[in-house]
C-alpha cells in the first residue's frame, strides 16, 4: 500500500475530523481553462496515486479530468477532459459531467459521476490506466445524483449508493441503494436513509447524500456522507458519518447527530458556492485505520482532512441520532 497523505491530530483537538494544514492542496486555476477544481475523487496507483477531477472551466462548463500525483497532495491534472469511449455513440454524448467517485472493483478502476442525459443521472466508466475510459450505460434514469459504487460485490451484485434528485438544486434528497448483476442493469432499490427533522440534527435535514466509496470494517461500511440545511443565506453542506450493515448495507446501524466537518475556514466560507465541504474521496490503510478524506471547499478549491476509523465509530457511537 502507498503512503497515504497524513498529517497526526493536532494536540487537543477534541472533534473526529482535522484539516491539512496547508489546504487547499488543489487551486482553482491548477489547470490552464479552470475555474474551480473541486468534489474530485482519487485512489492509490501503481507508485503513487490517480485521481478523476472535477474541473469547472471559466466558460462555467462542468467536466471530468484525469491526474496524477507521486505523493497524493501534489497533483498534475490533464489540460483535456476524459475523452470516453464505449459501445454507444448516444451515451457518450456529453452534457455535463460532475462530482466523480473512483473505486477499484476486482480488476478495474470505476468513475462513478453525475452524468448530464436529459437531466442529472449516474454515468460509469472503467479504466485500467487512467488514459483509456470505457464508459457503461448509465445507471439510472434522471434525476439522480451521487452515485456511489461499494468495493466489492455485497450477495453477488455490485451495489451503489445514489440520491434520486430532479433537475434542479433541488430541496429534498434522500439516500437509496441499488443492486446489479452487471453494472448496467440496476435494480432490487432499497431506501437507505433520509432527512432528519431540525429539532434533532438539523445541519442534515433538507437533504443528503453519499460522499466517498464506503469503507469496510469489521463493524460495517463506513459511509462518509453530505449533509444539507436550507437557511436564509441559501444551502450550507456539511459532512457527517454513518454505519451500515455489512451484508445488507441498507440496514444503518448508527448516524452521527453532530456532524464530523463543517465549513469554517476562509477557503470553505468564501468561493463561488460559499458554505460548502463535499466529499468525494477517502483513502484507507487497512493496517493503522487511517483515513485521508479529499473534499471540495466552496466549490472553488480542493482539501485534504484526516481521520481514522476508530474515531469515526466512536463518533457515531457516542452521538447518535
Ligand atoms: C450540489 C452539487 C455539488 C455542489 C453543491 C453545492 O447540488 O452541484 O457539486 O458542491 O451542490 O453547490
Amino acid at each position: 500500500m502507498n503512503h497515504l497523505p497524513w498529517q497526526e491530530k493536532p494536540e487537543g483537538y477534541t472533534r473526529p475530523v482535522w484539516r491539512y494544514q496547508d489546504n487547499p492542496i488543489i487551486g482553482r486555476h491548477q489547470t490552464p481553462t479552470s475555474n474551480s477544481i473541486f468534489n474530485s475523487a482519487v485512489v492509490p496507483f501503481e507508485d503513487g496515486f490517480a485521481g478523476v477531477f472535477r474541473c469547472d472551466s471559466m466558460a462555467i462548463s462542468m467536466d471530468i479530468y484525469a491526474g496524477f500525483s507521486k505523493d497524493g497532495i501534489h497533483w498534475d491534472i490533464n489540460s483535456e477532459p476524459i475523452q470516453f469511449i464505449g459501445a454507444d455513440g448516444e451515451i457518450l454524448q456529453r452534457e455535463y459531467r460532475y462530482d466523480p467517485r473512483v473505486v477499484r472493483i476486482e480488476d478495474h478502476y470505476y468513475v462513478t459521476w453525475c452524468n448530464g442525459y436529459h437531466g442529472p443521472t449516474i454515468g460509469i466508466a472503467y479504466t485500467d490506466d487512467f488514459k483509456t475510459f470505457v464508459q457503461l450505460e448509465n445507471a439510472f434514469l434522471p434525476y439522480n445524483r451521487n452515485g456511489v459504487l461499494f468495493p466489492r460485490k455485497i450477495q453477488g451484485k455490485y451495489a451503489m449508493l445514489s440520491r434520486p434528485s430532479g433537475t434542479g438544486h433541488n430541496a429534498y434528497g434522500d439516500i437509496f441503494y441499488s443492486q446489479s448483476p452487471d453494472l448496467e442493469y440496476w435494480g432490487h432499490h432499497r431506501f437507505v436513509m433520509g432527512v432528519i427533522p431540525t429539532d434533532r440534527s438539523a445541519w442534515q435535514a433538507t437533504k443528503i447524500g453519499p460522499g466517498p466509496c464506503p469503507i469496510e470494517t469489521d463493524e460495517g461500511w463506513l459511509l462518509i456522507y453530505h449533509g444539507v440545511l436550507q437557511t436564509c443565506n441559501g444551502f450550507v453542506y456539511r459532512m457527517g458519518c454513518a454505519l451500515l450493515d455489512l451484508e445488507e448495507p441498507w440496514k444503518v446501524k448508527y448516524r452521527s447527530r453532530f456532524y464530523i466537518l463543517a465549513p469554517e475556514e476562509m477557503y470553505e466560507l468564501t468561493g463561488d458556492v460559499p458554505n460548502v465541504v463535499f466529499p468525494c474521496a477517502a483513502l484507507t490503510d487497512a493496517a493503522t485505520g487511517r483515513i485521508t478524506i479529499y473534499y471540495g471547499c466552496a466549490d472553488t478549491v480542493t482539501g485534504m482532512a484526516f481521520t481514522t476509523v476508530e474515531e469515526l465509530l466512536s463518533w457515531v457511537k457516542k452521538y447518535p441520532v
